[in-house]
């Protein structure tokens, strides 16, 4: 049995990093296939395996069947009802049926929130101006999410694990960080709740490593500085060039496969070798995200 999932770029793709975390997160095993949006390969995707048409899909090959799954709310059920112990939704009948309301209610709803303000994991602005509309979404998000907190206990909407529900919001978390809505205390939590969540990280770490960029999701306003990030400051890391002999490792930490010369880092003091610069880029935003790459850096943690 295998899992592929078809995921779109990084930065700019909301439902695909949903439909990410809602393997990742839970430990199943599954390779993830980039289909760069607005591309041919894209088009080719809708294609193959019409009546799919978007991104995330699910591919799931099983005993000589083949099964897509699209629209993240059929993934993050799919998943559950295949694995029931992975903790997909929350324990206990209350929790869970307020999990899948609200995950419903991100499905279906903040079509303001979800259009001009779209994902954009690149940019950080200054001077964000909310509409009527976009702003009563805004404070819905967070009116559902203090009730969850209150109610569950959090640190996460179903209580004390991240489920499919966090999956399901983590992208409105971002887009709250990237537009610089208003927050109160208990949103703020939250936030740096799931900027904190390890998959969470490892996903925007990937993103940093992708440099394709999508204008058409820019607006044009000045990027905010001085403005402090929720994400968990990175370990001091650098690309590095040199040569490959200078590396702590022979073998890349994630593939096992032989390090490049061109892929190369200086990490957290030590120089480490990569397969391939994305490798090698997604280590160097965020190291502490990998903990393969941690094991290999202090092995004796
Ligand atoms: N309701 C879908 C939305 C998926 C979606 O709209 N994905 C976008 C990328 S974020 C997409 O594939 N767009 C391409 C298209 O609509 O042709 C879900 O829950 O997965």
């Amino acid at each position: 049995m295998s899992y592929t999932l078809f995921i779109g770029d990084r930065s700019y793709s909301s439902w695909s990093m949903r439909g990410w975390l809602m393997l990742e997160a839970f430990g199943i095993p599954f390779i993830s296939k980039l289909v760069p949006m607005y591309s041919d390969a894209f088009t080719q995707m809708q294609t193959d395996h019409h009546p799919a048409r978007t991104v995330p899909s699910l591919r799931i090959d099983e005993g000589g069947e083949t099964a897509m799954v699209w629209e993240s709310l059929a993934i993050a059920e799919t998943l559950a009802e295949r694995h029931p112990d992975a903790g997909l939704w929350p324990e206990g009948m209350t929790a869970r049926a307020a999990a899948r309301a609200l995950s419903g209610e991100m499905h279906a709803s903040f079509h303001a929130l979800r259009d001009r303000p779209s994902m954009n994991l690149r940019r950080r602005y200054d001077g964000f101006e909310p509409t009527e509309a976009e702003a009563a979404d805004a404070e819905r998000v967070q009116e559902l999410w203090a009730w969850s907190l209150d109610k569950f206990g959090g640190p996460y909407l179903g209580g004390a694990d991240f489920t499919a529900v966090d999956a399901m919001y983590a992208p409105v978390v971002t887009r709250f960080v990237t537009y610089g809505f208003p927050l109160d205390a208990t949103a703020r939590a939250y936030v740096e709740t799931i900027y904190a969540h390890q998959s969470f990280r490892r996903w925007h770490a990937m993103a940093d490593a992708d440099p394709r960029v999508l204008d058409r999701y820019d607006l044009d306003l000045p990027s905010a500085e001085n403005t402090g990030t929720p994400r968990v400051p990175p370990l001091s890391a650098a690309v590095y060039e040199g040569g490959a002999g200078e590396a702590i490792n022979a073998e890349c930490p994630y593939s096992g496969k032989s390090i490049r010369a061109d892929s190369l880092a200086k990490i957290d003091g030590k120089i480490v070798g990569f397969c391939n610069t994305f490798c090698r880029d997604k280590s160097v935003a965020d190291a502490a995200a990998w903990p393969d790459l941690m094991a290999l850096l202090h092995p004796q943690a």
